[in-house]
């Protein structure tokens, strides 16, 4: 059976190409997920994306992921990014490969971003490839995983 991974995106990421596209590109919430699964069946995993507004939701389903075996993890926490001690320790928790995107370079934008608590939980972190950061996170986790592309 095919390995799930989850894709996990945190507030107001529902918004993505509804508003300040010169932040965050033109795409929408949709195509990122689109974009996912595409990538993912490419190394013969399955993606489930998820999004809330919720922190606690996020412990959730970090939880349930757990739960459900799942291989690894692609986490954008959005502005929880640089506040959720709580988010941190439930990937800490429950030892899944986990890599953090961000769709902006938080490191040319305010000083508030450039701390996350996500990145000192994940193997990797990808800031500022727009929307194509979900992508290569996938990338890297199958490489991490061992999950070969299909030809
Ligand atoms: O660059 C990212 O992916 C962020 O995680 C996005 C978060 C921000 O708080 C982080 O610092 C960096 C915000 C997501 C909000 O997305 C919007 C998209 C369109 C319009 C308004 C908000």
């Amino acid at each position: 059976m095919a390995k799930t991974i989850y894709v996990l995106n945190g507030p107001n990421l529902n918004l993505l190409g509804t508003r300040e596209p010169d932040i965050y590109g033109h795409h929408t919430l949709a195509d990122v997920e689109k974009l996912c699964r595409d990538t993912a069946a490419r190394f013969g995993l399955t993606a489930e994306c998820r999004q809330t507004n919720r922190e606690g939701e996020l412990v959730d389903f970090i939880h349930e992921a757990r739960d459900k075996k799942v291989a690894g993890i692609v986490i954008n926490a959005g502005a929880y990014s640089h506040t959720s001690i709580a988010i941190h320790d439930a990937l800490v928790g429950v030892q899944i490969p986990a890599v953090e995107v961000h769709v902006s370079n938080v490191y040319a934008r305010e000083r508030f971003r450039h701390q996350s608590f996500i990145a000192k939980a994940a193997f990797a972190t990808l800031s500022g490839f727009g929307i194509e950061g979900y992508g290569l996170a996938i990338t890297g986790l199958a490489s991490k995983i061992g999950a070969a592309a299909k030809s």
